[in-house]
């Protein structure tokens, strides 16, 4: 019932602040004058018709885009007025539409789960700062985690995790107005369909009262609120929890907390099961295992792979996984479960995942990994890693596209490479693999990636 009242008020009041828009309106849209007087009593305001005019961002592209989105969004059903408030004070934004650096600033390589080794991405998000507050997080709050897991069968460290990975627990959720940033990357181009696809959506969320203009705080990229959810994502699953009749992923921990969790149970999360368990291989074992494909969890036993732990693997009904070496056959090995695949969901880079799985057990109290980081194996860089891509790809070896970002497709190659050689086949990327695949030694491979980019 709350709900139904802030939709019929909401819409009340659009209807007025529409009547109040066309008794200004001036300009072509003026109806010409008749000889007929208007009538002295009307039910409802006059429906305002035709473009919505707009006083100039500053920038032509954005003007112009502007005038063509706004026709677009009214002739797909949105409300005028919800139309007029996302659009009316969109302006440039350096990060987008700068003129200095801004493809690279907003570029895909250049984010963090790309950038950085995995032992230096892992440092926040294992760092005693966010350990020791996601852990008071979980005592603070443990009714609303008692709830949420009740409620939708996550476990609650996951969500905390994500909660500390997305906004620091609510701390850092941007400064953006979100109409505006998307507005900024539909007019910049590379994400256009995305942008405004998100705009429309987020206007469908507005119209509906979950969420009022002013609410919509966002990063640089659109994502919203603690858990930093894209518009789409927020109107597909977000939450009233605390039952105030607004999905309030800004201010509400139990809306934000209930919304994210809502998210990992639809994507499949299983309650009580492992999203990895570190492992150790016997000695001369076949990496070439660690490909990306999910075995029945009796089959990686009998291939001698154990808990590093010790004991028996017990994984709550998880028996399915993949082996995984997130830095190669020296660093530490994992084998991977399903709710690592619905982290993904998320996020989907594979460091980010791990992180939300190592983070969560940390707040627990159970740290890892074991292993220690094969740190003197420097991770290539962006121009190295173009290098093994063509490498490999000259060599039949199928690393995808050369784009600088070691990916599965690019370990799989590297793996089938290493395989055929004899080498141990961990698919992982190092300056003497670079070199066996260009058929260079490292200090002249190292020199010809110095110079390219
Ligand atoms: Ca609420």
């Amino acid at each position: 019932m709350a709900r139904l009242a802030v939709e019929r008020s909401h819409i009340a009041g659009a209807a007025v602040l529409a009547g109040l828009l066309a008794s200004c309106a001036a300009g072509p849209q003026t109806p010409p004058v008749t000889s007929t007087p208007p009538p002295l009593v009307t039910q409802q305001p006059p429906a305002e018709t035709g473009p919505i005019t707009y006083k100039s961002s500053g920038n032509k592209d954005m003007d112009a885009w502007r005038a063509s989105f706004s026709a677009r969004a009214l002739a797909s059903g949105r409300d005028r007025t919800v139309v007029k408030s996302f659009l009316e004070n969109i302006s440039p934004i350096d990060l987008w539409l700068g003129s200095e650096v801004q493809a690279a600033a907003t570029g895909i390589s250049d984010q963090a789960e790309f950038a950085k080794p995995i032992w230096d991405y892992l440092k926040v998000p294992l760092g005693d700062s966010r350990v020791s507050t996601g852990t008071e997080k979980l005592q603070d709050e443990a009714g609303l985690f008692d709830r949420i897991e009740a409620t939708y069968g996550v476990d609650r460290q996951v969500v905390a995790a994500i909660w500390g990975m997305e906004t620091s627990f609510g701390a850092v959720i941007g400064n953006f107005d979100a109409p505006n940033t998307l507005a900024n990357m539909a007019v910049e181009g590379r994400r256009k369909t995305l942008a405004e696809n998100e705009l429309l959506t987020l206007m469908k969320v507005v119209e509906r009262g979950d969420a009022t203009r002013q609410d919509l705080i966002a990063g640089w990229a659109g994502a919203m609120g603690q858990t930093q959810f894209m518009p789409s994502t927020y109107l597909a699953y977000g939450v009233d929890f605390d039952g105030d009749g607004k999905k309030d992923i800004w201010k509400s921990d139990a809306d934000a907390l209930a919304s994210a969790a809502n998210y990992l149970a639809q994507s499949g999360y299983a309650r009580g099961q492992p999203w990895g368990v570190e492992v150790v291989v016997p000695p001369d074992y076949d990496y070439s295992l660690a490909d990306g494909q999910e075995r029945r969890l009796e089959t990686w036993v009998a291939t001698g792979v154990t808990p590093i732990a010790g004991g028996n693997f017990s994984t709550n009904g998880a028996d399915y996984a993949e082996l995984w070496l997130p830095a190669g056959a020296d660093g530490p090995k994992y084998l991977l479960f399903h709710n690592f695949s619905v982290f993904k969901k998320y996020n989907n880079a594979d460091s980010y995942a791990f992180a939300v799985g190592l983070s969560g057990d940390a707040f627990l109290g159970a740290r890892g990994p074991v292993t220690a980081w094969p740190t003197q194996l420097a991770p290539l860089s962006v121009a190295d890693i173009k290098l093994l891509q063509a490498g490999l790809n000259s060599k039949g070896y199928d690393a995808g596209v050369v784009d600088g970002i070691a990916g599965r497709k690019t370990k799989t190659a590297l793996q089938g490479f290493q395989k055929d050689r004899g080498m141990v086949a961990d698919g992982y990327p190092t300056k003497a693999m670079l070199a066996a695949v260009t058929g260079q030694d490292s200090a002249t491979a190292a020199a010809a990636a110095a110079s390219v980019d």
